[in-house]
């Protein structure tokens, strides 16, 4: 690689306290890092990506399967041989008067015969230091690797950030990702998206295991029973807020604990349960919106050794951001360095503008985040953002009930996609962007899993999204969700009753704890939870569109259960 990219230096980094130092002052003194407030927030600093490079680009991005087949109507595809030659191209040379630093990482704590080693060659400081947050980076990783030669193989070269010349490229089959033309975290930082799920999830189906966009959670009990659930949402549905949710007054003595807020690695175990680790260790979250009431865990996170992107910068060089916690500043610069006070008409910070902290910092982590073996899972989560038909909470009739509903999962899209306003994209598993082989493949990997396991996780499906008729959330949301939680944990204990519907097992009156809601129209939950038999219909007809264009690969069982739906209905 120094070859073809013809680096002036190579560094190869260590990890160590001393490099993070040096690093972080040659960022500060190129003007890619800022150094902010550090009273205010101990090590943390400031950076802008470039206006263009602010998301992660589906459009760009490709799994390079050898056969289109195997990728799937689902993904952008290229042949391995034509994408090697068009990046190679865009790589030759691209290092010159440039560093290119060798970045060794894992995925998983150490030890775990779940962990990943994974080596990123990549030109932008920026990249090392939230790679140095993100994943556990270093010697670490070389100890983990011994003598083996199985690690993933990355390159990132950051070249002039012209979107013509981005591409975020997948090799499964030979463990690669080149990414190129980008230096927007999602891209660039090759552990999360690209290691962690696209390649993970092919190595996962030949290897027996899951990699999932799934959160990972403990509940406590008051008796000190632990209960660990995983749960998929697509992107903005409030993972992070629910992995570190804090539980209302009503549920003194109760206690979320974070595993983690984005991606799950699973696999069962020898006991016949499913196994889960977090493979990162830091938080890349979306940071408009986050406040002391909707994530406090989150703001305790950010309050040191964080790196802000995008964010707005207040002349005493702390942050600030739509949401936040008190009135905005008279005066800042916004995500693009440009004068802004509150009667501007843009927003200051950039909607999808992030945080990347260190795990650490959570006072919620779980003790067991480091555990070789995971954790076992009891319940695993799906929802999605919709305005009406789904209710806020039920429970699958069993695992393969569990897939359809997973992949059948569908979010509305937001007022940022012109024109499709409410639309339903369907977003299976929440991994319609990361799934790294053939959607209809995948649902069978799902399948099988389920077989191989004595003891299931029980399947949810939940939507916090439903609105009343003038348009207005029908529940709180945020720390409320614990009500909801507790339900699913009294199911996964066999201590709550739930009546049969024709969408799966609704919570039982009795069963599901609506006390101490101050305010709270109770009405409300029977709306929530309700089922208009008509919208279930036109429902089940939608998922034509995902069903028709998976044919020839989809498991047979998701159509027999779309009609068991049709006949109960
Ligand atoms: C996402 C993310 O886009 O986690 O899903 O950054
Ligand atoms: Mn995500």
């Amino acid at each position: 690689m120094t070859d073809l990219c013809q680096p002036d230096q190579v560094v190869w980094c260590d990890g160590s306290d001393a490099e993070k130092d040096a690093l972080t002052a040659e960022a500060v003194e190129k003007g890619i890092l800022i150094r902010l407030n550090q009273e205010k927030l101990p090590d943390c600093y400031y950076h802008r990506s470039h206006p263009n490079d602010v998301a992660r680009v589906e459009q760009s991005t490709f799994i390079c399967t050898e056969t289109q087949g195997q990728a799937g109507p689902t993904n952008n595809w290229t042949a391995p041989k034509e994408m090697y030659e068009r990046l190679y191209n865009l790589a030759r040379n691209s290092m010159a008067g440039r560093t290119m630093y060798v970045v060794p990482y894992l995925m998983g704590p150490p030890g775990s015969p779940l962990s990943k080693v994974g080596v990123e060659l990549t030109d932008s400081i920026y990249v090392v230091l939230s790679m140095r947050i993100m994943t556990r980076m270093g010697n670490v990783a070389w100890e983990h690797l011994g003598e083996s030669d199985d690690f993933n193989r990355g390159l990132h070269c950051s070249l002039d950030l012209n979107p013509e010349r981005r591409f975020i490229a997948h090799f499964p089959q030979d463990n690669t990702i080149i990414s190129v033309g980008s230096n927007y975290g999602g891209n660039v930082l090759l552990g999360k998206k690209c290691l962690a799920l696209r390649i993970g999830s092919y190595l996962g189906r030949n290897q027996g295991w899951l990699a999932e966009h799934m959160l990972i959670l403990g509940v406590e009990s008051p008796t000190g029973q632990k209960t660990f659930i995983a749960a998929a949402f697509p992107s903005a549905c409030g993972k992070t807020n629910f992995a570190m949710l804090v539980p209302p007054e009503r549920f003194h003595g109760w206690k979320i604990w974070t595993i983690g807020d984005d991606i799950a690695w699973m696999k069962p175990g020898a006991d016949g349960r499913l196994y889960a680790i977090n493979p990162e260790a830091g938080y890349f979250g979306v940071v408009p919106g986050t406040n002391f009431k909707s994530n406090p865990n989150a703001m305790t996170c950010m309050a040191r050794d964080t790196i802000y992107t995008n964010v707005a910068l207040t002349p005493d060089l702390d942050v600030w951001w739509e949401g936040k916690d008190g009135p905005p500043p008279n005066e800042c610069l916004d995500w693009q360095g440009k004068p802004w006070t509150p009667a501007s008409k843009e927003k200051a910070a950039h909607p999808n503008s992030r945080f990347a902290a260190p795990m650490t910092n959570n006072p919620a982590l779980a003790p067991e985040v480091n555990d070789p073996e995971g954790v076992p899972i009891s319940a695993i989560i799906f929802g999605g953002r919709r305005a009406d038909t789904l209710p806020l909470v039920l429970q699958a009739f069993n695992w393969i009930h569990g897939v359809y509903l997973g992949a059948t999962m569908g979010s509305e899209m937001t007022a940022a996609a012109a024109g499709t306003l409410g639309q339903v994209r369907r977003d299976p598993l929440a991994m319609l962007p990361f799934c790294g082989y053939n959607m209809g493949d995948y649902f069978s990997h799902w399948l099988k899993v389920g077989k191989s396991l004595k003891h299931p996780p029980r399947i949810f499906n939940v939507n916090w999204f439903r609105k009343d008729a003038a348009g207005k959330f029908l529940w709180p949301g945020y720390g409320e969700n614990m009500r909801v939680l507790k339900w699913i944990v009294d199911r996964c204990h066999g201590q709550a009753e739930a009546n049969e519907s024709p969408l799966g097992w609704l919570p039982a009156a009795t069963s599901f704890d609506l006390q101490g809601m101050n305010g709270f129209p109770l009405a409300n939950f029977d709306l929530a939870q309700a089922i208009d038999r008509d919208e279930w219909r036109r429902e089940a007809a939608s998922q034509d569109e995902l069903f028709g264009k998976l044919a020839g690969q989809l498991p047979p069982e998701l159509l027999f259960q779309r009609n068991l739906l049709l006949s109960r209905l």
